[in-house]
């Protein structure tokens, strides 16, 4: 029998939001616990018992918490997925883990930490412009690299959704939001209109972040 899954999080969260995007691609009904940012939380002996890191998102599911949002991408997949969003080919679920790493270790940090945090978040004054700037650069190389790779494929690996398109797509709403520069990328772009075609992209992803803006806190 299909227990109800728990997920804590909040909704303004990229790696929240990877999560619930895919539980509604599952179709799968959760209860919600509003836990990080404004609702605190995170340090409470109850949360940490259920992840040692003091991160969201969480999901518990058959008694067990489970956290970092890729490891919970590919356990949703894996367990309700019923074959959708990850091959079962080790070589080809190989491609799609390629990009989910990528994205942890490169695109995420350089985007995330690097100009949302460095240059969205942080207020006029104490904004670092040499060091923004070379991070958007970098992002700007990153999104020729999935140009490149969309160059052939509707999705990132293939002609259908896969949990790499899930963990990397939810950056292109707030990347394209941002008034930065942005690299010619039409491969990216058409696969990023068919994303924000998705009930799912645009419940849980294309949400509104303004109240960030120049607020390094929550
Ligand atoms: N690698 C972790 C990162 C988790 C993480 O840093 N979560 C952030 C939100 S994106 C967090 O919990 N920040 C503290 C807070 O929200 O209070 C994952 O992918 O789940």
């Amino acid at each position: 029998m299909m227990s109800r899954l728990t997920v804590w999080g909040r909704r303004d969260s990229f790696n929240v939001q990877k999560v619930l995007w895919l539980l509604d691609e599952l179709a799968l009904p959760y209860d919600w616990r509003p836990a990080g940012g404004r609702f605190g939380g995170l340090d409470d002996a109850t949360f940490r018992a259920m992840n040692p890191h003091g991160r969201v998102p969480v999901v518990l599911d058959k008694g067990e918490a489970i956290w970092e949002s890729h490891t919970i991408l590919r356990y949703l997949a894996d367990t309700y997925g019923s074959g959708l969003f990850r091959a079962s080919n080790p070589l080809a679920r190989s491609r799609e883990e390629r990009w989910m790493d990528w994205m942890l270790a490169t695109l995420q940090p350089d985007f995330l930490t690097g100009v949302f945090w460095a240059y969205y978040r942080t207020p006029e004054h104490e904004r670092q412009w040499g060091s923004i700037l070379r991070k958007v650069t970098s992002c700007a190389d990153h999104i020729r690299l999935l140009d490149q790779q969309l160059a052939d494929h509707d999705f990132l690996c293939g002609d259908r959704l896969s949990l790499a398109d899930i963990a990397v797509g939810v950056i292109c709403y707030r990347y394209h939001k941002l008034d930065i520069d942005r690299p010619d990328a039409p491969n990216v772009e058409r696969w990023y209109s068919v994303l924000q075609h998705r009930v799912s992209y645009r419940n849980n992803v294309m949400l509104p972040f303004t109240h960030m803006r120049g607020q390094l806190d929550y």
